[in-house]
């Protein structure tokens, strides 16, 4: 994991290695301004910028990937198999032609924030910006399913995408989510992103979208959705995004039962304006961001100028839901000196954004307050 730690923002790449040359080959042509942590595979992260509207461009949207996308094969089949009455084979043409619906949700890696976890957790060092919001068009997965007839012994759907490790003893990129969530009316196999046909890197032609839950539930380039018994065996589901139940302390070994996926991401808000960093002038400060829950519709969102002492209530625009994210917009007075502005977000089942969450071992989920610090003059 050692290649993916360092950090490195696409226009200092440019700059220190000076030249469009260079540039053309280091990373594909890109609107945002992303944080780049890894290229082959690519891990973008989107500048906080990005988060003071409803829809996240296709091209700005970050990215995240164990292993190089497979190619592209716009009309590579997707099976229904394992405990199923029959064998279901569809392209994507013929995933068109079946009824479908669109679903507007936020996708956020389950390890976005992970560096501002202490102790320092071993991972890609994310800020705030492994997330995104896109407006997906698919086909229900319960009609998918329906249409093979799911065993009476499942409990679990397997998902596979295309994608391959880069040695036979790396395991693959498997996952499985519970039979209930997979037969949710939101959990959606997409083909389109924004309008556009799903871009190779998040996942085209097909991926699953499962509005709430952590992205690593989103398999993209799916080939194989498989009824079965059980959870999915492997790295990628037994070890990997696995928290604990309770609290722990860091440093001590948490066994396995006492661990479960993560599901449901945790009531957040991110502030994009103002910049940290930035001098403002004095008094009355525009502050705007997106603050979504895997766990309810936002119910308010609180924005402070002097670090969390005085709150005020924000504006929120765009339809409230679950796994949906809102921009909120307020004016915080600023005092003169160094002030820090934050936001609190509050979620309809009465979770509340935590000023700081607590440690788990692989960094997952963190919701603290975001703190921004500006030169007030
Ligand atoms: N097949 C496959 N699906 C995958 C992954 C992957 O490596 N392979 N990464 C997952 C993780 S951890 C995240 S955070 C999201 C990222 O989606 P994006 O790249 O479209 O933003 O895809 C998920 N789906
Ligand atoms: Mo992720």
């Amino acid at each position: 994991m050692r290649g993916l730690s360092w950090t490195l923002s696409r226009r200092h790449f440019l700059a220190t290695a000076g030249g469009a040359a260079v540039a053309a080959l280091a990373a594909p042509a890109r609107a945002a301004d992303f944080l780049e942590y890894g290229h082959s595979p690519q891990q973008l992260e989107a500048p906080l910028s990005s988060f003071d509207r409803l829809i996240t461009p296709n091209d700005d949207f970050f990215v995240r990937s164990h292993f190089r996308p497979p190619a592209l094969r716009a009309q590579r089949a997707l099976s229904i198999v394992g405990d199923v009455g029959r064998t279901v084979s569809l392209t994507p043409a013929e995933l068109r032609e079946l009824p479908s619906v669109t679903v507007t949700a936020v996708t956020v890696c389950a390890g976005s924030g992970r560096s501002l976890y202490s102790p320092r957790v071993p991972g890609v060092q994310w800020g705030h910006g492994a997330m995104g919001q896109a407006e997906w068009r698919g086909v229900r997965l319960a009609d998918l399913l329906a249409k093979a007839g799911v065993g009476k012994a499942a409990a679990h759907v397997a998902l596979i995408g295309a994608d391959l490790p880069p040695l036979p003893t790396t395991p693959a990129f498997h996952r499985s989510i519970p039979l209930n969530r997979a037969l949710d009316p939101t959990t959606v196999v997409a083909f389109e992103m924004n309008g556009a046909p799903i871009p190779l890197a998040h996942g085209g032609p097909t991926r699953l979208v499962v509005p709430g839950w952590a992205a690593d539930n989103w398999t993209k380039w799916l080939t194989e959705i498989r009824p079965q018994k059980d959870e999915e065996p492997g790295f990628f589901m037994q070890k990997a995004y696995r928290m604990p139940d309770t609290p722990v302390k860091p440093g001590v070994a948490v066994p396995h039962d006492q661990m479960s996926p993560v599901h449901e991401f945790p009531v957040k808000s991110v502030i994009a304006q103002p910049a940290h960093g930035r001098s403002v002038p004095a008094g009355r400060c525009g502050v705007s961001g997106v603050a979504f829950s895997g766990h309810g519709a936002i119910e308010r969102v609180q924005l402070s100028g002097d670090d969390g002492k005085t709150w005020v209530d924000a504006s929120l625009e765009g339809e409230p839901g679950l796994g949906r994210w809102q921009v909120f917009r307020a004016d915080v007075e600023l005092a003169r000196g160094t002030a820090v502005v934050t936001a609190r977000a509050t979620d309809a089942k009465g979770n509340v954004q935590p000023e700081t969450p607590s440690w788990n071992p692989s960094g997952y989920f963190w919701n603290g307050w975001h703190r921004v610090s500006v030169e007030v003059a």
